[in-house]
């Protein structure tokens, strides 16, 4: 019988639980306090701008308790919630220099998961949109406790990824390989509805997406597909759209089509690669955008295929509608003059 408020996303993981017959359940438990988390978060985000106004300043509020930042406070939820739930063997957080151990006393499992607890944070004090991203692997070391092996592993092994978007609504989107959905928390009830079933990026799309402070910075190639991209003959004309919030981007890139580009630039040497992060940011997006019938490369080769080095590498993002990134790689490749 059909529910009088839709699917909820534990309605949608169990369906998808029940097409594989391997199934233990264990992915959907991981995935449910995962949503728990970002329920919590998305209630601090939404509170954030209040706490100004009611003068939470400094690092205690009205009640005497200490104020995260909200980076920190999501960071720290999300370890709380996952690190006892007996799915994960080990975690990784944009936000920790090292993979994070579970707790001697908390069961293991044999899932990975690597997250961006709050990107784009510092869009949060003018209420602009920011989001959580994570990407989630299977152990493939045998030690119970799980190792940076675990984590290292390249795009096309994740068994997940999506994100949770804070911002007008509070937005879910994921995939395990079976098409990309999207949920939208319906506030009374605290619970995320099925509003965006397979959802699917178009071909090519009409909008770029990058900040052009960095023009002077970057390839000559590069240069040249952002030129391509705003030349008045160029049919069908493209629009700039660029929120400066990496999951905001992404999103409405997904549902509109269009391409976002971090290219590498020369600004800093100590990143080469662009500032986007592989494991924790282009990964997980990567696996999504496929997913939903697009593309993701660093300008050469796949996101996806990218055998990772270290846990917190930088790599250049072009990401988006199919047809858009493949002529970013051949620009980048210098065969468009
Ligand atoms: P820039 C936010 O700080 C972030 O990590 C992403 O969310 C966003 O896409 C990017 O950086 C914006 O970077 O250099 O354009 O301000």
């Amino acid at each position: 019988m059909k529910s009088s408020i839709g699917m909820t996303v534990t309605e949608h993981m169990l369906a998808k639980q029940r097409e594989n017959p391997e199934a233990t359940g264990a992915f959907t438990r991981l995935l449910s306090e995962l949503i728990v988390a970002a329920k919590i978060i998305a209630r601090e985000v939404n509170k954030a701008g209040i706490a100004d106004i009611l003068g939470y300043a400094g690092r205690e509020n009205v009640q005497g308790e200490e104020v995260q930042k909200l980076d920190e406070f999501a960071n720290r939820t999300i370890i709380e919630r996952m690190g006892h739930i007996g799915q994960l063997c080990v975690i990784a957080s944009e936000e920790d220099a090292d993979i994070i151990q579970i707790p001697p006393q908390y069961p293991k499992g044999n899932y990975v998961l690597i997250y961006d607890p709050l990107d784009g944070s510092s869009n949060i004090d003018v209420n602009v949109s920011i989001g959580t991203i994570f990407s989630i692997h299977r152990k493939i070391t045998s030690d119970e406790n799980g190792t940076l092996s675990d984590v290292l592993q390249p795009g096309y092994r994740q068994v997940a990824a999506g994100y949770f978007l804070y911002g007008s609504s509070t937005i879910m989107v994921y995939t395990t390989g079976q098409g990309v959905h999207g949920f939208t928390l319906l506030p009374g009830i605290g619970e995320f509805l099925l509003t965006h079933e397979n959802i699917r990026i178009p071909e090519r799309g009409t909008i770029f997406s990058v900040n052009e402070t960095y023009y002077n910075y970057w390839s000559a190639e590069v240069q040249r597909l952002v030129n391509y991209f705003k030349a008045p003959d160029t049919k069908p004309a493209y629009t700039a759209r660029y929120v400066g919030s990496l999951v905001s981007d992404f999103h409405r890139n997904l549902l509109k089509g269009g391409i976002f580009m971090y290219p590498a630039d020369t600004r800093d040497p100590k990143k080469p690669h662009g500032k986007l992060r592989l494991m924790c940011e282009a990964s997980p997006l990567a696996f999504v955008v496929r997913e939903a019938g697009g593309y993701a490369s660093n300008g050469e080769k796949p996101i996806l295929e990218i055998e990772p080095e270290e846990l917190h590498q930088r790599v250049p993002l072009f990401i988006g509608s199919k047809e858009d990134v493949e002529l970013a790689e051949r620009y980048v490749r210098g065969e468009m003059n």
